[in-house]
């Protein structure tokens, strides 16, 4: 027989992971198919979407201000219900929604909580630059009946499972359940994911950074540092680095995933808090990063150790290469001496 490659698809990979878990009741696998449904649907939205009246804004605004645009509506409404009816979840919260998006009363309530940002670095729309899907899953905390609140304010360590989708140049979904970090490349002409990116590891230290430049005059004095560090000239320690930035979190965390570096949205005179959120960005990304061997803080603390006290709120970012964050977790620490 020829060496064909191995087809292994989204959903075979899935059924390998149930089964390496005895006592798996399909239920969780019965999720992430879902899941991988919605972000087909979107797929076939995004791909055309300069040719269909879908682009530019709903004249609606976010819990965080940002306009809605029309993908954004449909990416947001297109999850919701492929996952509302398969009775694997007890409620869902999306980054496009203010408050907790209860599973609707004729449908089975499941164990877990699904939380997601559903097209994320959509200001790029218009200019056809990559964007995103971001999704965090939990295990419920409360007993039974509809969730709440409680089980969605859980810490990124929580997490049973995390995946992202990069609707880019080909479109790609990588996903984490505890056991790897691995890709899978959409093929459109069979409408199947295939396994291409198999344990995915990122390297201990790089040479990108990326962060919106931009806001540097609102910086503390240690991050100004940092980043005057990195355009040293000291080729012994790698540097200067490169400096990368799309504007697009899931375009900018695959890459520096795939070639080591770190991301940075740091807190700064206009977001005191920084501009991302722990629920739906940071803390779905940094279980991945971690598992593929990775660091993600907001400057000091683990990602994965901040406990949410609200849907929406949001922290500073340091994720990437591990090297690469502790390196700017130290600048930050000596701050301005
Ligand atoms: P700025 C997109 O709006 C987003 O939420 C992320 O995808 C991206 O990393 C960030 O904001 C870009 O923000 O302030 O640099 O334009």
């Amino acid at each position: 027989m020829s060496d064909t490659i191995q087809l292994m698809t989204l959903g075979h990979h899935i059924e390998e992971g149930e089964r390496a878990h005895p006592g798996a009741t399909g239920d969780f696998s019965g999720l992430l198919s879902n899941l991988a449904i919605a972000v087909k649907l979107i797929w076939r939205e995004v791909s055309k979407a300069g040719l269909l009246d879908i682009l530019g804004t709903t004249q609606k605004e976010n819990s965080s201000g940002d306009k809605v645009r029309k993908l954004d509506e449909f990416a947001d409404e297109t999850i919701y219900k492929a996952m509302q009816r398969g009775g694997h979840l007890c409620a869902m919260a999306s980054e496009e929604n203010e408050g907790l998006l209860a599973i609707p009363p004729n449908y089975p309530i499941g164990k877990y909580v699904l939380v997601y940002d559903p097209l994320d670095g959509s200001s790029n729309i218009d200019a056809n630059v990559s964007i995103g899907s971001i999704f965090g899953i939990y295990r419920r905390v409360t007993p039974a009946g509809p969730g709440t609140l409680q089980d969605c304010l859980q810490p990124g360590y929580k997490q049973v499972a995390a995946a992202y989708t990069i609707y880019g140049s080909s479109t790609i979904f990588v996903y984490c359940t505890g056991n790897g970090v691995h890709g899978f490349t959409l093929d459109p002409s069979v409408g199947e994911f295939l396994l291409s990116h198999e344990n995915m590891r990122t390297p201990r230290q790089g040479r990108i950074y990326s962060v919106n430049e931009g806001n540097s005059s609102k910086w503390n004095e240690g991050m100004r540092n940092y980043i005057e560090f990195l355009k040293g000239d000291d080729e012994p320690t790698g540097r200067p680095y490169s400096s990368r930035y799309i504007g697009s979190l899931v375009a900018d965390f695959h890459r520096n995933l795939l070639y080591g570096g770190i991301f940075m949205y740091p807190s700064d005179a206009t977001h005191p808090y920084g501009k991302l959120r722990i629920l739906y960005e940071a803390s779905p990304l940094a279980f991945i990063i971690e598992h593929a061997g990775g660091r993600a803080s907001d400057g000091s603390r683990r990602i994965l150790d901040l406990v949410p006290s609200s849907l929406h709120q949001k922290t500073p970012l340091f994720i990437g290469s591990e090297e690469d964050v502790r390196k700017a977790e130290e600048f930050l620490r000596k701050g301005g001496d």
